[in-house]
């Protein structure tokens, strides 16, 4: 007897978007090859679980099928280019996510690879084929991440990413990105050669008279890190260690000196908010979106809300799209008029709307990495243990009535930091079974990284530390003053 493998697939989804047809099939591919749960990432994209040896194929083949794919989702590449979310957010949300599709195709790697292992396409005879300019025969050394983010909402934490890019828009007018280089959050216990770190702004790109220069930039972020990134100690190989050990200026010459021309300085923007915004909103055009709470982004028929059955009427509706958020969530979109109510009635009938609507602030506003049973880095639960100890802190805050007040929780299983909870107004990281540090102080927008508050503490103790934490709040808060304002003032 073998082992029985099982395997996880990715597909690779730039802002997070799936027509109802490709929902559908999405739906029947989770069913009938993986555990029938369909995860919603902190990347705006998809995995699956538990695919056995055999259905690795037909679960490619039945994607490709509907024009998807998970090429680039993993390895030492670009990797899913994430985008804001929402539509509402400004009229030039397509125009943006049409960049992160752009940017995405741009940076594939020229591998046939994919088609030959998984579509059982020809097999390339002539190695010329496979030359590759920008990954060569080496890749990168290490993952790489690209982001765009649309003032004020910076839901996509722009500044997590190894190259995001803020759009600077002025009447309704797209005049080009700001440029930050160097975020990445993973962290190791015990080695101090190891931190989070947010991007730095290096300036600005103009895209009013033709994106090419963008496009240049982009690429050439990547020769840099490509060039100059640690390929001795995986540790160390993300870009912002090669950015710290270049310093930043010496990060832009090098980028200049690739592009031919100066960085414009950075233009002025305002990032107000990383929160999804639940319910019916309808935007400039007059359409409908539904943005519907997914804990943790697990796309399943339990507890009080069948998510899973819900969403597949919608889609054979064939009158709504599916956005993903980076907060796991999942917005039904692109709606006219004339089909909300149908829509609407749907999310009823599977008892959707009192699910995201009745789900307290700190709920909607929480969210945790997969962690166990499926991932192998995993030193401590995350999505299994968040919606309990959730429940836990929302009591202490009622205790307090501070139910009310807006505060992004986020828990990851180790300090690689998937759900960015290096970012949270409180951060739970996973040390050990049952174990997290304690972490406070980050900001609202996703500009400020929060500090280890108490180290590897138990439910028991955490529940104890957060009572005094919001007593002394409640006491000592300026007026208006916000719970990460006030923690990062007083309290780390
Ligand atoms: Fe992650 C590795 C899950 C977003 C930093 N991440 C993993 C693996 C593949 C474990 C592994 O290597 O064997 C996890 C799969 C678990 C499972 O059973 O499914 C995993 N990461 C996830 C997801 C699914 C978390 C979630 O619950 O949504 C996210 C999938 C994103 C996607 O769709 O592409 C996910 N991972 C992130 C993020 C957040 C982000 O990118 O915005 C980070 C922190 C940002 C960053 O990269 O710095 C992140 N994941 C890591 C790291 C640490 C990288 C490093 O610099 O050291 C690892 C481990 C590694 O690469 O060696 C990792
Ligand atoms: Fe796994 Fe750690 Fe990422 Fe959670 S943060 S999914 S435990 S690698």
């Amino acid at each position: 007897l073998d082992r029985l493998y099982s395997f996880m697939i990715r597909l690779r989804l730039p802002g997070g978007f799936l027509t109802p047809e490709q929902w559908v099939a999405t739906h029947h591919i989770a069913g009938e090859n993986s555990t029938g749960v369909i995860k919603i990432t902190t990347r705006q994209t998809i995995q699956l679980h538990g695919i056995v040896k055999s259905r690795t194929r037909p679960t490619h083949k039945a994607f490709n099928a509907v024009g998807l794919d998970s090429i680039a989702a993993c390895g030492d590449v670009n990797r899913n280019v994430v985008a804001t979310a929402h539509p509402l957010e400004s009229p030039l949300h397509e125009q943006v996510h049409q960049y992160a599709d752009r940017i995405s195709e741009y940076l594939l790697p020229k591998t046939r690879g994919y088609y030959e292992v998984w579509l059982e396409d020809e097999k390339i005879i002539d190695k010329k084929e496979e030359e590759d300019p920008l990954y060569q025969d080496r890749y990168l050394p290490r993952k790489f991440k690209i982001g765009l983010a649309i003032p004020p909402n910076n839901d996509a934490d722009v500044f997590a990413q190894d190259l995001g890019l803020i759009a600077i828009i002025e009447k309704d007018e797209l005049l080009g990105f700001n440029i930050a280089v160097g975020g990445g959050l993973s962290s190791t216990h015990g080695n101090p050669d190891t931190y989070p770190r947010l991007a730095s702004v290096l300036g600005f790109v103009s895209t009013q008279e033709s994106d090419e220069k963008l496009f240049k930039a982009v690429y050439e972020v990547l020769t840099v890190q490509r060039d100059f990134g640690d390929r001795t100690d995986r540790k160390k190989a993300r870009v912002k260690y090669t950015i710290d050990r270049m310093g930043v200026d010496g990060f832009r010459k090098e980028l200049e000196s690739r592009i031919g021309f100066a960085l414009e300085p950075a233009r002025p923007y305002i990032f107000r908010s990383r929160v999804d915004h639940y319910g019916w909103k309808q935007n400039d055009k007059g359409l409908w979106y539904y943005t519907v709470f997914v804990e943790n982004g697990r796309v399943v028929d339990e507890g009080n809300a069948a998510l899973k059955s819900a969403f597949l009427e919608v889609a054979q509706t064939g009158k709504a799209n599916f956005r993903f958020t980076c907060n796991q969530n999942v917005i039904l979109s692109d709606i006219t008029p004339e089909d909300k109510a149908l829509i609407d009635q749907i999310l009823v009938k599977y008892n959707i709307v009192l699910h995201t609507e009745g789900a307290s602030l700190l709920r909607k506003n929480a969210m945790a990495c997969v962690a166990l049973p499926t991932c192998p880095l995993a030193l401590a639960e995350a999505q299994r243990y968040l919606p309990h100890l959730i429940t836990k802190i929302d009591e202490l805050l009622v205790k307090h009535a501070l139910q009310d007040e807006e505060i992004i929780v986020r828990m990851t299983g180790c300090p690689n930091g998937c759900a960015r909870s290096y970012m949270a107004e409180i951060g739970f990281v996973g040390t050990a079974p049952g174990r997290y540090n304690l972490q406070l102080g980050a900001d609202a927008q996703g500009e400020r990284l929060n500090k280890i508050y108490r180290e590897n503490v138990d439910e028991t103790s955490i529940l104890e530390e957060l009572d005094q934490v919001f007593a002394t709040f409640k006491q000592e808060r300026i007026p208006g003053e916000r719970f990460s304002e006030f923690a990062n003032r007083k309290l780390v």
